[in-house]
């Protein structure tokens, strides 16, 4: 089924240079961008994004982090987006990402993990209308 998944190039990424690279790895995987924004996010967008880990030990440290700086949210589109973006992104935690996965290819921790991506069909669609209306 083709949908769509909400993606994240998280600060990190964005920092270093990586945006081309990854917009790349996904067209490869024909996973198409269908919106595109960079944008520095507030505290308070972020924390709205994450609420479902409101109260985790790493909730303050994650928001803090995705409002940094700027990232570049995208809406990708494709055959089965929502798990195969989860696929080419990775294991949350690089150190057990699949080789060939953007986090094991890019990111240098569990918290600066590079990419975000949607976990679920119910979620992308939450997602992309908390940032895409
Ligand atoms: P996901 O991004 O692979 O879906 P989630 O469990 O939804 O992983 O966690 C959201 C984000 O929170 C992760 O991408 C990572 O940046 C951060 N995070 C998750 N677990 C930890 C942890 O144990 N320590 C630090 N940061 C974490
Ligand atoms: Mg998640």
């Amino acid at each position: 089924m083709i949908e769509r998944t909400l993606s994240i190039i998280k600060p990190d990424g964005v920092e270093r240079h990586l945006i081309g690279k990854i917009i790349s790895k996904f067209e490869e995987n024909e996973l198409y961008p269908v919106r595109i924004e960079m944008k520095h996010l507030t505290q308070k967008e972020a924390e709205g994004f994450y609420d479902v880990h409101v109260g985790k030990p790493f909730f303050n440290e994650l928001v803090s982090f995705m409002s940094s700086s700027p990232v570049v949210l995208m809406v990708l589109e494709g055959e089965d987006a929502v798990a195969k973006n989860r696929k080419i992104m990775g294991a949350t935690n690089p150190a057990n990402a699949e080789e060939g996965t953007l986090r094991r290819m890019y990111a240098k921790s569990i918290d600066k993990n590079t990419v975000h991506g949607s976990d679920s069909l119910e979620n992308a669609k939450k997602e992309i209308a908390y940032f895409f209306g």
